[in-house]
């Protein structure tokens, strides 16, 4: 079969967090994205995105995959619409990239891996964390097996930034700090330390002024056997805010890995000790609040981009987030009950 060279992308959503992904296909053109058209169902977000990346504007969805030959579309629109977008790309054989979190309950999430399976269509979540430059040393660090078996870590996603000036509806949704930012830190302990057999979980709505939980802590026995500490709030006041830094303690039986503020590692190994500046440089796009999560998008969408001309899933393929998403329900489950709960898929 000959491989394909090059993908024609569709963007669905131009808003806030989209805006990283268009300059992101736009700096992929060399590796082989070609950004043909926007799609906003808000025609002043559309037609703005579309003069600025010199490509086809749309309002929607169904009028931009009949009238343009695309190979996957990137949705980054807000949760509830993800699963009728997706399922609109998938019906017609075309690929899909879907932001997190994939669908409001697990049950969506596995109806839109179903209908993705279905229809043969090629299908990746945008769980950026992973991707992100300083995640990526680090478990080639911990591939090679510098600090031993990895057998405790303490993920932490502590801030008190005004999440809620750029991401509003944040304040409205009655699930909160798990769904929207403890997915990514639940993820980064699936990829640093496997997958789970059960999770423990506190939440706290510590800000009277918001619907949902501001704060879950939750703790992991791994099937290695390792246990894991994963944290997520918006309620930390505290100095340095390293928003949207996951600050990382990682143990092993002959080491261990520290990711402090501004992405400096102090990484242990066998009684040797040595400092990483992990920090990738800012980028004409990204901004000194925002880069760590930017640069995570840019490689994250290579990543995507090169699975999907190589014809193979990518790391976060649905099947994969549906790992991911069980863990937020488990989560969810275990606040609710007070006792551990084994995720539904692992
Ligand atoms: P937003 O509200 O700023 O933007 C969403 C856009 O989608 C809006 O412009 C809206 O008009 C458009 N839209 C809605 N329904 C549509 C439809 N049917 N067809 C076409 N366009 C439609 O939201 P946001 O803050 O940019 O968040 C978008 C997604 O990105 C969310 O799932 C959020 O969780 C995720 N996000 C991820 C990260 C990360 O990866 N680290 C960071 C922030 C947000
Ligand atoms: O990265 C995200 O998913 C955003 C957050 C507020 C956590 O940065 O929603």
């Amino acid at each position: 079969m000959d491989l394909k060279k090059r993908a024609k992308v569709g963007m669905v959503g131009c808003g806030f967090y989209a805006q990283n992904h268009l300059h992101a296909w736009a700096d992929l053109r060399a590796a082989g994205s070609d950004l043909v058209a926007v799609c906003d169902i808000d025609s002043g977000r559309a037609e703005a995105a579309a003069q600025q990346f010199g490509v086809k504007a749309y309002v929607s969805v169904d009028a931009m995959l009949d009238a343009e030959p695309l190979d996957f579309v990137d949705i980054a629109t807000r949760v509830a619409s993800h699963q009728d977008i997706a399922a609109k790309a998938a019906e017609r054989g075309i690929g899909a990239i879907v932001q997190k979190p994939l669908a409001p309950t697990l049950a969506d999430c596995v109806a839109i891996v179903e209908t993705a399976r279905r229809h043969g269509s090629w299908l990746a979540v945008h769980e950026n964390f992973r991707f992100g430059t300083a995640m990526q040393r680090i478990k080639a660090v911990l591939d090679r097996g510098d600090i031993g078996a990895i057998n405790w870590a303490r993920l932490s996603f502590r801030t008190a930034f005004n999440v809620y000036e750029s991401q509003p509806y944040l304040a409205k949704e009655p699930r909160l700090c798990i769904l929207d930012s403890g997915i990514h830190v639940l993820d980064l302990a699936r990829f640093f330390m496997g997958e789970v057999e059960r999770i423990s979980c506190e939440t706290q709505k510590r800000n009277p002024a918001i619907a949902g939980e501001d704060t879950s802590t939750m703790m992991l026995r791994h099937k290695s056997g390792a246990v894991s500490l994963v944290e997520a709030t918006y309620e930390a006041k505290r100095l340095p805010d390293v928003f949207p830094e996951t600050l990382l303690e990682i143990e092993g039986s002959a080491g261990s890995v520290i990711l402090l503020p501004g992405q400096r590692a102090i990484i242990t190994s066998r009684d040797k000790s040595y400092e990483e500046e992990l920090r990738s440089p800012i980028l004409p796009w990204t901004d000194v609040r925002w880069h760590v999560s930017q640069e995570a998008v840019l490689h994250a969408n290579a990543h995507f981009l090169d699975r999907f001309l190589e014809g193979r899933a990518a790391d976060t393929s649905g099947e994969d987030n549906l790992r991911t998403f069980a863990l937020v329900e488990a989560a969810y489950q275990a606040a609710e009950t007070h006792c551990s709960v084994r995720p539904e898929f692992s």
